[in-house]
Parts: structure tokens; C-alpha cells; sequence
């Protein structure tokens, strides 16, 4: 049995990457038609590239923050939401909508002892409009812009917030900007205390959508693995790390993951 054990439950920790959100019409990075494509990486994801070229930077990440206005969740998304909402029993507060990020660590903190808990590499929110709850965003989320100077974090998603060729500027010291609040190479991924907490305390770790290409993230695998976790992915193709699982389905994740899930839920009804 995946999900219980005789004593009662097991916990799930789950890692998302941009395969997730696929089919609902975000490209990936490392895809023919991914994201880098037409931009070098270090040209648009890094500390330095803002520095030096704030406008393409601010140019790019306000396209696809646009974009996010007009996609929706797919099945995978939602089977994560359903698994979710079957096997959590801790009560879990909302994410705060603006602040410091010391709230966001507070947030992610309450619920790294769940039995149920969602890492993303996605900054896209389609897991919280499926209705995620207990989801670490390590890489930032597109919706917020960050001030460079106070670090306060802001949602910022009205028609004038998302204009390509207009910066925001920061409040708090002249000339300061709102940066977008996304994990760029060479800072640290976010919520890193309660993900490794949760990575150490699980007995399977589902890992969905990611080439396995990026650090931290594509550590997790061994790390969970060293634990003691089962190890479970679902990927349209064998990434760089396929080697470190269990288990293996290939496949759409949106094809894949709703029928596991339903496995996986129709097991725990048995066994309780
Ligand atoms: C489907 C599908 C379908 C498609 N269904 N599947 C040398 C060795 C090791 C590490 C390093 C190194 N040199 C530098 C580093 C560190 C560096 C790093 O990893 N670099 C590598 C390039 C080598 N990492 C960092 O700098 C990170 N910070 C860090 O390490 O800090 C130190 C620290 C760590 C921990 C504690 C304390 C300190 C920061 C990384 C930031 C990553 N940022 C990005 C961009 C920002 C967000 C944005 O603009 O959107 O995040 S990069 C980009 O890659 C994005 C993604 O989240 C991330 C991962 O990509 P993902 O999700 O895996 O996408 P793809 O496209 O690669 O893969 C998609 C997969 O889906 C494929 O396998 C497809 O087959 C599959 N698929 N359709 C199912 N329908």
C-alpha cells in the first residue's frame, strides 16, 4: 500500500517542475520550444542580467506574468489538489498576500510536519488555483513583485502593473525598482528549512514534470531516496536523474496523474 502503513498514514511529499503546466500551455525551459529559446539564460535569470540589462529582464518576466492571466489548471494539477484534500488532517492558515518573506518561511514552516506536502519549482500559481494548499513555491511566484531596497513583497497584478515597457518603482529609495519575485541562478531557493524537513521526514516522494537539470531541486530525489522514501516519477521522458526512482510512468502528466491518484485514493478507501 502506497499511501498507509498498519500504524495509520504515511507521508507524501511531492516536487513539480514545469511539465505540470505544460498542457496548460506554458512552454518548459529545456523543451524545443522552451522559454530560453531566443533568450540565453544568463541573459534574462540571474542577478547580473538585471543589473546590466534591467529592461530585458523586466520585459520578459512582464510577458509572462500577462500570460498567466489566461491559463488554467489541468487534470494534473487537480489530481494533486484531490490527493491533497484526502490525506492531510493538520488545519493549514492561507499564504500570506503580501509582507516579508520571514512570513512566507513562517507559512511554509506550519505544515512541513503534514502528511501532505507540495514543492513547485513552478512560479505559474496553477497548484494554488487547484486549490493547493500546502505548497513551498521554492522559485518565487510571477504574480508578486519584490522592492530591491525593503524587500516587501507585493502582489501586483492590475493592468498597470503589467505594462513591458514601464518599471515600478520602488517607494522606499529613489531610483529603486520592484524586481520581479522569482529565484534567479545564484540566490537561494526559498523555504529551503521546511522542504528539507519535509524531504527527510517522507516515506514516498512523487516527483512530476522536471528534467532533474536545476540544484537544489534536482537533488531532492537522492536526498529522500537516503531517507528511506519511496521514489516515484511522472515524466513525459526519463530525465538526467531517472536512475534514483522506484518507480517510473512515462507520459503526459495530465494523462498519468489522475489515474495514479485515483489508484492511490481507492487504496487508502480500502484499507480504512
Ligand atoms: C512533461 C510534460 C508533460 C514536458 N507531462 N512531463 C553545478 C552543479 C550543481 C549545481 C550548480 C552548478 N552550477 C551552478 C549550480 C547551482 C544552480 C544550478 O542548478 N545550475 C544548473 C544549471 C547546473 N542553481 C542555483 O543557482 C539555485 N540556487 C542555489 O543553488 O542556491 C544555493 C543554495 C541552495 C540550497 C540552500 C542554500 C543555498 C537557483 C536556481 C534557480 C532556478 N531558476 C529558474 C528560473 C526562475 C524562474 C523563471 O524564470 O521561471 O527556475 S531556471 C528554470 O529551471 C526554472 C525552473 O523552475 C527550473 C527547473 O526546470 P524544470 O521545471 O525541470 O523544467 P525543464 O524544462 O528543465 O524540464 C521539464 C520536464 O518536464 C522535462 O523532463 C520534460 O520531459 C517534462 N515534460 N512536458 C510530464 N506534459
Amino acid at each position: 500500500m502506497l499511501l498507509r502503513t498498519d500504524g495509520g498514514g504515511k507521508r507524501l511529499v511531492v516536487l513539480t517542475g514545469a511539465g505540470i503546466s505544460a498542457e496548460s500551455g506554458l512552454p518548459t525551459f529545456r523543451g524545443d520550444d522552451g522559454l530560453w529559446a531566443g533568450h540565453r539564460i544568463e541573459d534574462v535569470a540571474t542577478p547580473q542580467a538585471w543589473i546590466r540589462n534591467p529592461e530585458l529582464v523586466w520585459r520578459f518576466y512582464q510577458l509572462r506574468r500577462r500570460a498567466l492571466l489566461r491559463v488554467e489548471p489541468n487534470p494534473a494539477h487537480i489530481a494533486l489538489a484531490r490527493l491533497e484534500s484526502a490525506i492531510s488532517r493538520m488545519t493549514v492558515g492561507d499564504a500570506p498576500d503580501s509582507g516579508y518573506l520571514e512570513q512566507w518561511e513562517e507559512h511554509w514552516e506550519s505544515f512541513s510536519n503534514d502528511r501532505f506536502v507540495l514543492i513547485t519549482q513552478n512560479v505559474d500559481d496553477l497548484h494554488s488555483a487547484a486549490g493547493s494548499a500546502r505548497l513551498i513555491p521554492m522559485h518565487g511566484q510571477l504574480r508578486f513583485l519584490r522592492c530591491e531596497h525593503s524587500g516587501v513583497i507585493i502582489e501586483m497584478m492590475d493592468e498597470q502593473h503589467l505594462d513591458p515597457d514601464c518599471f515600478i518603482l520602488s517607494s522606499v529609495r529613489e531610483g529603486g525598482l520592484m524586481r520581479p519575485h522569482i529565484v534567479w541562478f545564484g540566490e537561494q531557493p526559498f523555504g529551503m528549512h521546511a522542504i528539507y524537513n519535509a524531504l527527510y521526514k517522507a516515506d514516498v516522494l512523487l516527483v512530476v514534470g522536471t528534467s532533474g537539470h536545476v540544484y537544489p531541486a534536482g537533488g531532492f530525489v537522492h536526498e529522500a531516496a537516503a531517507n528511506g522514501a519511496r521514489t516515484i516519477l511522472v515524466n513525459l521522458e526519463a530525465p538526467q536523474n531517472a536512475e534514483a526512482f522506484d518507480e517510473i510512468h512515462l507520459g503526459p502528466a495530465a494523462d498519468v496523474l489522475p489515474s495514479l491518484v485515483d489508484e492511490w485514493l481507492a487504496e487508502l478507501e480500502q484499507g480504512s
